[in-house]
């Protein structure tokens, strides 16, 4: 029986990445817009100058390129964004919000863009309209009547700009709170604290000119093809001149495979397409922590031998010795830890694993590259820092054509960070705030995302602003999340488009329509630009390019600025103000945070400017003045205590994903090219001797269950079993179907990110519906 017999909705892709297949889908979501020609002309000033920074991904550009720079999934976002279907008052009149509950969260977002400002009436189960002075009202009676201010939770998903970041965080912190759980949370934060501790800055060294340099380029747990689709064409490039380009996924991404590219006359014509990597390692789920290491462990072994036999060194000691410091420590570690513990924990063969290790020696210029695979397990902190000890043993940190690249998210999350969305702030940056603005800063540690919605389910917590984002949706355990909101006294959402979290209220709810990155923000001193930072801190300025089509929009600062000002009053600033024309808050910036001094005039510069990293010009902000080799035992077993004292054994280990057309918890569609799916999303994607093993056959429905030691029962039901090429035990399922699955208290050591990728599951029948076709 052939696979798609038994399931005709699944079909494996044979077309190379991009090419015709993204063009077919563009267009098709282009026209769908309802405003295509529109569109088309903001498609166009996407990344340039002058234009608008891609509300998609993190990736950056070169910023001497002339080249248009957007690719199938960022137009999917510009036009989302760019709809002209509204949501306005007379949609909440016609739907109830039990109503709104009933449909999908694709068919949520589907219905446009948020047009006025509304708020909940429990009596009729209704948004009802709100004027923006009685919103704000609102929000500061709820905070005023606080006992202290960390009883509120001040959430960032991370398309804020810097502009609207900074005076967040500024009216947070003036108001008495580091409460700022934040997307990053759930994304990159083992990436900041591991390379924190290890390098002195948590960010990535390199930049895109590195990528024209490196020999080798790892990707780790990363699926660039459908989340980060212009970083194909540099790894294209890398592999079109002979350089390595390695990669670590346990699935087989077609996104990892081949590429053609849409803006190539010829490749398009002649049907070509180009590699897309030299080597592909499929390792267990959480497994490259061990892979790292047994590469390191070679690399020891075969300086051991080269020193002996009078060889030149593999090590590059004068690094080592002059830059690092922990290396001896490090060195017994990798003694320590035997060869068949490697093996069993990265689910690789030690033939592949010296395979790896051989492509890593031999390139002169290394860049590691990763994502969500390597940052949403337990012990993401230690495997980012095993892929740094890698790194500093050749030196490979702070020279052109080598270093480390976690590759970003969100369009702006990492300059969130750098304007202080942190609920971990550094006290320098306390100081400085302090000491310009002359209000006594808290000093605390705030709330992330896991402590803030235990905070709101323990009712210590009672009013939740969300600058952006799908907070109930895109976090663990989503009853929970959704109980935690409902538990508040005010939840207030500030969003371009209707989600699912805008229908958990609190006993007040406020729904806030702001502008987003396409629109023009116009304000008293003319229309703003906004400025955002990219994975290779980059910082360049943004212009809305397209007419609101609402004016009852406002824009984040000037929403944020609204709330200080009913809230503050003129302390410690003038909000109202700052709004008029956003040079002035960039002139706080400029004040306050490192890197930013004359923001103003060199944000003018075409391409925007870079803020430098120290670790990239080898110096190390760490306590030891060094970068730390860092020596963490590997875990005794993958599997968490918790999973082992849940008295019952896991079928399967579930990684959580994104498919080719959604962003995060925004659905644009359901279909997933690249992995052969159409039409659905609720499925399972697991090997075919798994299924039969476990006693089913691929195309039947199935419950699925997580395991942990609490009483709390997590199930999601009638998943499609996929038979699918992924390693044994191991299974896939689309985020935010699957978030019910993930345990609130299952997160990192360290980052506490939710493990979205390492999730011990058990299948059960489907109570109804057995099989689908
Ligand atoms: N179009 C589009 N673009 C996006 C987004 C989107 O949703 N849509 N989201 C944005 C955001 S916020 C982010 S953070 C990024 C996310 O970008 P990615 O990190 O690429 O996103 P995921 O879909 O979570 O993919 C994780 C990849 O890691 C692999 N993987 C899972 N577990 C492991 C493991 O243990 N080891 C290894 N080696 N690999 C593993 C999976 O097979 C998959 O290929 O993309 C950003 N860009
Ligand atoms: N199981 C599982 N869970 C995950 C992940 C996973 O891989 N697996 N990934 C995690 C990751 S990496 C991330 S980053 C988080 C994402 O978490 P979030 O950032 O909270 O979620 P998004 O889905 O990106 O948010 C979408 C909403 O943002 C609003 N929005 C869009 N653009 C704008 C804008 O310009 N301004 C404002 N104010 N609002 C806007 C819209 O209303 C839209 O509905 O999810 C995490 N959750
Ligand atoms: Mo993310």
């Amino acid at each position: 029986m052939s696979l798609q017999s038994v399931n005709p909705r699944y079909k494996p892709y044979k077309g190379a990445a991009a090419g015709w297949g993204a063009l077919r889908s563009v267009t098709r979501f282009w026209l769908d817009s309802k405003q295509p020609f529109k569109n088309l002309r903001a498609l166009l000033k996407t990344n340039q100058n002058g234009g608008f920074d891609c509300p998609g991904c993190a990736w950056g550009d070169s910023p001497e390129d002339g080249h248009i720079k957007f690719c199938e999934n960022g137009a999917k976002a510009v036009n989302w964004e760019a709809t002209s279907r509204r949501v306005d008052s007379a949609f909440f009149t016609r739907y109830s919000v039990s109503q709104l509950r009933e449909q999908s969260d694709y068919w949520l977002e589907y219905q446009g863009r948020l047009t006025e400002p509304m708020r909940y009436d429990a009596a009729q189960d209704r948004y009802v309209p709100v004027s923006w002075d009685d919103a704000f009202a609102l929000i500061a009676e709820h905070l005023r009547a606080l006992e202290n201010p960390n009883q509120a939770e001040f959430y960032t998903s991370g398309r804020a700009s810097n502009e609207a970041a900074y005076l967040y965080q500024l009216f947070v912190r003036a108001f008495g709170s580091n409460n700022f759980p934040d997307c990053s949370n759930m994304c990159h934060e083992a990436s900041g604290v591991s390379l924190g501790q290890s390098i002195g800055i948590g960010k990535g060294t390199v930049t895109f000119a590195d990528f024209d340099h490196a020999d080798a380029i790892f990707v780790l747990g990363q699926n660039p093809g459908t989340n980060h689709p212009r970083m194909l064409e540099p790894l294209r490039e890398a592999v079109k001149r002979g350089a390595q380009v390695v990669c670590f996924n346990p699935l087989k991404e077609r996104g990892l495979e081949r590429f053609q590219h849409p803006q190539h006359p010829i490749e398009m014509l002649t049907n070509g397409s180009e590699a897309l990597n030299t080597a592909f390692f499929r390792p267990a789920l959480g497994g490259d922590m061990a892979a790292i290491r047994a590469m390191a462990k070679f690399l020891l072994q075969w300086q051991r031998e080269a020193k002996a036999s009078g060889q030149p060194d593999i090590f590059d000691y004068a690094f080592i010795d002059e830059h690092t410091d922990g290396v001896d420590d490090y060195l017994r570690l990798l003694d320590e830890t035997s060869w068949d513990s490697l093996v069993e924990q990265s689910g690789l063969s030690l033939e592949h694993l010296e395979q790896a290790a051989s492509l890593y020696r031999q390139a002169e210029r290394v860049i590691m590259c990763w994502a969500m695979g390597i940052t949403q397990h337990h012990h993401s902190v230690a495997t980012i820092q095993e892929i740094v000890n890698l790194q500093l043993l050749r030196g490979n940190l702070g020279r052109k054509g080598a270093g480390l690249c976690p590759v970003r998210g969100h369009s702006n999350v990492q300059g969130d960070r750098t304007m202080g969305i942190n609920d971990r702030p550094s006290q320098e940056f306390l100081d400085r705030l302090q000491q310009r603005f002359q209000f006594a800063v808290p000093r605390d540690s705030g709330h992330n995302t896991v402590e803030a919605i235990n905070a709101m389910l323990a009712g210590e917590a009672k009013v939740f602003i969300g600058l952006g984002g799908n907070f109930a949706q895109a976090t663990p355990d989503s009853p929970l999340s959704h109980k935690a909101l409902a538990n508040c006294d005010l939840t207030v959402q500030i969003s371009t488009k209707l989600n699912r979290s805008h229908l958990t209220t609190g006993k007040d709810a406020l729904i806030l329509p702001c502008l987003g990155r396409t629109d023009i923000d116009m304000q008293a001193n003319g229309p703003q630009a906004v400025t955002v930072e990219d994975s290779f801190s980059m910082i360049h300025a943004s212009f809305g390019q397209l007419q609101p089509i609402s004016a009852e929009m406002r824009s984040e600062p000037a929403i944020l600025a609204g709330i200080a000002h009913a809230t503050l009053g003129d302390h410690p600033v003038n909000w109202l103000e700052l709004i008029a024309d956003y040079d002035r808050i960039r002139e706080l910036i400029a004040d306050t945070i490192p890197g930013f001094s004359d923001f103003n005039t060199r944000v003018k510069h075409p391409g925007g400017f870079y803020l430098g990293n120290s670790a990239a010009e080898r110096r190390w902000l760490t306590p030891t003045g060094k970068a730390n080799f860092k020596a963490n035992p590997l875990l005794a077993d993958l599997l968490p205590a918790q999973v082992r004292n849940s008295g019952q054994s896991a079928d399967l280990i579930l990684q959580t994903l994104r498919s080719h057309d959604q962003y995060n918890t925004t659905i644009y569609g359901l279909d997933d090219r690249y992995r052969g799916v159409k039409g659905q999303r609720k499925v399972l994607f697991a090997n075919a001797a798994d299924i039969v093993r476990l006693g089913y056959k691929p195309g039947q429905v199935v419950d699925i269950c997580s395991l942990w030691d609490d009483d709390v029962a997590r199930k999601v039901q009638g998943f499609t079993l996929l038979a699918f090429d992924i390693p044994a035990g191991q299974a896939a399922a689309y985020y935010p179907e699957a978030n019910p699955l993930v345990p609130l208290q299952s997160y990192g050591a360290g980052s506490f990110t939710p493990t979205s990728k390492f999730i011990a599951i058990k299948l059960e029948r489907a109570a109804a519906n057995q099989r689908i076709i």
